[in-house]
């Protein structure tokens, strides 16, 4: 690979820009990189107009890497992570475009460590899921936003 004429190893390459910005896509073996950044950082604020749920649900919302209800982008197949900080709101994955109390549709396949405030989620999302769905709290209603999942 030639970048500024310098001939580098995709592997080196790919290993600087994870110290340089945290992702390689999980695309390995010379696979496509991901749709979106990775890890994702999840945090919460105050809705504004911004969020798409402005004026609905918790007037706390969830922030998807400085993005108030920021689409998260992702491809089937690759692996994922979600860096959370949402104290007192459990972050997890579901059809539901709603969420709250009681994780209504929490999907679960390719999922480990959701339900969290505080950690990282780890997400490899697989062909049974629907192409929509959302994140969400599972605590307050429509705090989240929308995942797009792509083949
Ligand atoms: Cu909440």
């Amino acid at each position: 690979m030639q970048i500024r004429g310098l001939s580098v190893p995709v592997g080196a390459l790919c290993l600087a820009m994870l110290v340089s910005l945290a992702g390689c896509g999980g695309g390995g073996n010379g696979g496509p990189g991901a749709a979106g950044p990775n890890p994702f950082v999840i945090t919460i604020a105050t809705k504004n107009a911004t969020h798409p749920y402005f004026g609905q649900g918790d007037p706390v919302g969830l922030v998807v890497d400085g993005v108030q209800g920021g689409v998260i982008n992702l491809t089937i197949g690759e692996t994922y992570m979600f860096i959370v900080n949402t104290p007192s709101h459990p972050v997890y994955f579901t059809p539901d475009a709603v969420g709250g109390a009681g994780f209504p549709g929490r999907i679960t396949t390719g999922v480990q460590n959701d339900q969290i405030t505080s950690g990282t989620i780890t997400f490899t999302p697989d062909n049974t899921l629907p192409a929509q769905f959302f994140y969400q709290c599972g605590v307050h209603d429509n705090m989240g936003w929308m995942v797009m999942l792509s083949p």
